[in-house]
């Protein structure tokens, strides 16, 4: 039987018609942003822009087109009030005078970049908030919106297959590109996290810089069966976000980018509103655990709208183990 595309799974599961315009949107520009990864080598678009964005890191040419091609797929769309990227300073405002329910899209246009040149996953995030009754003004306060108001999140991941992973806060759905067609067709209905994992992700390079609890908590699993653990562990890294994320919503696992002496002056690495809310909304959807270690990442007040925060997500009994040992210190 034909896969339901995801415009027919948007219908079906009811989505709000506003909501799912949105949405179609972004899977569109994510298609194109696909096409742009893909044909990257033969349109010399590879390497480094030359440029630096906001957060003083370089930009790849492919960073730089994906943010406009992002913005440009979203820039018609009558609801959505203003865009706001990791790649661009300053909130874009689509509207003057943004309404109560009109939306507000963060986004990472092409998260985990450094890992095109060498032919690797990489991907798009993005998280949707409406904006509140009681705006006042149309400033860049009005986007600093807690992540438990998501009313929608997702990420697009450029592999093997392009996939494009859904929450609209009733569970996690998966759809493939298909090629032929053009279209997302539904592949991975229902995703959920299995509550326990032996495996783990994070960047060992910066073990020197580690904060005590993730020290200990990764030592104790290296120890193997004979450690505080009684089990072996097993390790992924692959340095994209999403590729990570995508393993752990297909076959569990635990993500680590905890804060550390290397990035605790910018309270961590990954950024709130375009990586770590949107991930957070998707694994807890999908019935894993999403952390800064010392609390949940939905929940934290946002002061800025590219803050950083330590990241700790996915199997919801390792999450907790992770928090037991920050709660020892
Ligand atoms: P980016 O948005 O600039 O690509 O940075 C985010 C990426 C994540 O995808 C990934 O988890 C992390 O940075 C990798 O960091 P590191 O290079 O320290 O391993
Ligand atoms: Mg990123």
């Amino acid at each position: 039987m034909q896969k339901p595309t995801l415009r027919q799974h948007l219908t079906e599961a009811d989505v709000d018609r506003d909501l799912a315009g949105l949405i179609d949107d972004i899977a569109s520009a994510c298609r194109f942003i696909a096409d742009h990864v893909r044909h990257g080598a033969f349109q010399g678009n590879l390497g480094a822009a030359g440029s630096t964005n906001v957060q003083g890191e370089t930009q790849k040419q492919l960073d730089v087109i994906s943010d406009e091609e992002f913005a440009a797929r979203c820039r018609s769309n009558p609801r959505i009030a203003a865009l706001v990227s990791e790649e661009v300073d300053d909130v874009n405002w689509l509207k003057t005078d943004p309404q109560a329910g009109d939306f507000i899209v963060y986004y990472d246009p092409l998260d985990g970049s450094s890992n095109v040149d060498v032919n690797l996953s990489v991907g798009t995030i993005f998280s949707v908030v409406r904006l509140p009754q009681d705006i006042e003004k149309a400033d860049e306060n009005a986007v600093l919106i807690k992540g438990d108001q998501q009313v929608c999140a997702g990420y697009a991941v450029y592999g093997p297959s392009t996939g494009f992973v859904l929450t609209t806060g009733q569970g996690v759905h998966g759809f493939t590109h298909h090629p032929g067609s053009g279209e997302f067709l539904l592949t991975q209905p229902d995703m959920t996290v299995p509550a326990e994992t032996s495996e783990y992700a994070i960047n060992s390079s910066r073990a020197e810089k580690w904060e005590t609890p993730v020290a200990r908590y990764i030592s104790d699993n290296v120890a193997g069966k004979s450690g505080p653990r009684g089990r072996s562990f097993n390790m992924r890294w692959t340095a994209s976000m999403v590729a990570d994320v995508h393993r752990i919503l297909t076959r569990g696992g635990v993500f680590l980018y905890p804060m550390d002496s290397g990035n605790a002056a910018s309270g961590g690495k990954l950024r709130l509103m375009y990586e770590a809310n949107p991930m957070a909304l998707i694994i807890e959807a999908a019935g894993g655990a999403a952390s800064t270690g010392r609390g949940r990442i939905l929940e934290v007040d946002p002061t800025g709208h590219h803050q950083r925060v330590p990241v700790i997500l996915g199997s919801k009994d390792e999450v907790a183990v992770i928090e037991r040992y920050h709660a020892e210190g």
